[in-house]
């Protein structure tokens, strides 16, 4: 369907790995020939083979390799996905390396036959989204993610790339099944009733009056339209807070396979939807007051924080434009634009994570079905505010004052 794999490609196992790496001249500083080597397969995303590898005598001396599969992971053989996103991914990698090193995982190689990058292991760091469940604070994030987003978006639009190299790039990170992904699971499926959907019955009251507001979906509409037409700059595609890692003093982004040239604010509204849905999670996760109201506070000062840090690191770029051509009120319009398509597109993004097939273990995760009705309906009330007021927003502390403004309306009156 997607053309042929080659002869060479096999899904990796951990009985096989070893015998892999054991092929690679690129990994013969990190592991001796003499070397017993540990591996486990760890991949707890939607979509591929993740193994951590290691030198039993020495755990520190140790590796990633991110096997694509030809399939969805989490559905199984019936949905078949070309494993050419590892070269996207690869080529992402590779381009936010060198503008964000300090964010970005070391790449030993990538290995264009099996579809698999070798990358640095980041075992002194958490998944995000794990750490947040938990309620811890990562003081420098804001800091990080925002100066990540400016220069790794900035850097890719056509406000700093030479207009050829701009339309070779956007040639080169075509992404039409992965882009296919989103276009069906954050911006369609949730807004109708579809078998493929799953959100807990507690919720189908909201969900379907939801579904039936043609209001939203007019506006659900002008995002998906936005996200598949409007080529600004190469974004990561799929910015949420299991694809960050995090500890106190760094931060890094990671799985970039759904990158393509896209609208800016599909990353910024990633990473504000992703804290959001933390926000409504500690409704329920956190049940002391002066103790959720502390960790709310710290989800709503880092996304204004991310957005001032963004614009503030943004900043060279306009001062590079020819300002005869771009004036400043187009400058100022530009900005007020990613952060009203934030707003949207990060609502979508909101929607898709409590009714869609992919959910996030913030709320899918909270066993309780009612505790878990409470976080899921106040993750839809903050977004539906969010998206049917985007046009009105001019900064985001406007925008974090409507979604904390929201509030559960499960159980029903
Ligand atoms: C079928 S893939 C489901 C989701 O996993 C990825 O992380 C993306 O968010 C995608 O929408
Ligand atoms: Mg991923």
């Amino acid at each position: 369907m997607f053309g042929d794999l080659s002869s060479i490609y096999r899904p990796l196992t951990t009985e096989t790995v070893g015998a892999y790496i054991r092929t690679r001249p690129e990994l013969t500083a990190i592991f001796n020939p003499s070397d017993e080597l540990e591996a486990v397969e760890v991949g707890d995303g939607n979509l591929n083979l993740v193994f951590k590898i290691w030198a039993k005598a020495d755990p520190d001396r140790t590796i990633v390799l991110k096997q694509a599969l030809p399939y969805v992971r989490l559905v199984g053989d019936s949905w078949p996905l070309p494993p050419d996103r590892a070269r996207i991914e690869a080529q992402a990698l590779e381009i936010h390396s060198r503008l964000v090193p300090e964010h970005t995982p070391h790449v030993y190689f990538y290995d264009p036959d099996m579809y698999l990058t070798a990358m640095q292991n980041l075992n002194k760091h958490l998944i995000m989204r794990k750490g947040l469940i938990q309620g811890i604070k990562y003081p420098r994030f804001a800091e990080h993610i925002g100066t990540f987003m400016a220069r790794t978006l900035g850097s890719t639009s056509d406000l700093v790339l030479d207009y050829r190299a701009k339309k070779m790039e956007v040639a080169r990170f075509i992404n039409p099944e992965l882009c296919k992904i989103t276009e069906d699971l954050v911006f369609t499926e949730p807004y109708r009733v579809t078998e493929r959907n799953l959100f807990h019955k507690e919720l189908e009251p909201q969900v379907l009056a939801l579904q039936a507001d043609e209001a939203l979906r007019v506006e659900v509409a002008a995002m998906k339209e936005k996200f598949m037409t409007q080529a600004q700059a190469l974004v990561h595609g799929d910015l949420h807070t299991g694809s960050i890692m995090v500890n106190q003093t760094d931060t890094y982004v990671i799985d970039p396979e759904f990158a393509f040239y896209g609208p800016i604010g599909f990353d910024v509204g990633a990473v504000i939807a992703n804290l959001l849905l933390s926000y409504a999670s500690h409704e329920v996760r956190t049940a002391d007051l002066a103790q959720r109201a502390d960790f709310r506070k710290y989800l709503t000062d880092t996304i204004i924080q991310l957005w001032h840090v963004f614009v503030r690191e943004f900043q060279p770029v306009w001062d590079q434009v020819d300002p005869i051509n771009m004036p400043k009120g187009y400058q100022q319009n530009y900005m007020l634009n990613i952060l009203q398509d934030a707003a949207g597109m990060g609502a979508c993004k909101m929607m898709r994570r409590v009714i869609g097939l992919a959910g996030v273990e913030d709320i899918r995760g909270i066993e309780n079905a009612d505790d878990k009705a409470v976080a899921g309906s106040l993750a839809l009330n903050m977004a539906q505010a969010l998206l049917m007021n985007r046009k009105q927003f001019t900064t985001i502390e406007e925008i974090v004052e409507v979604a904390t403004g929201a509030k559960p309306t499960y159980p029903w009156k």
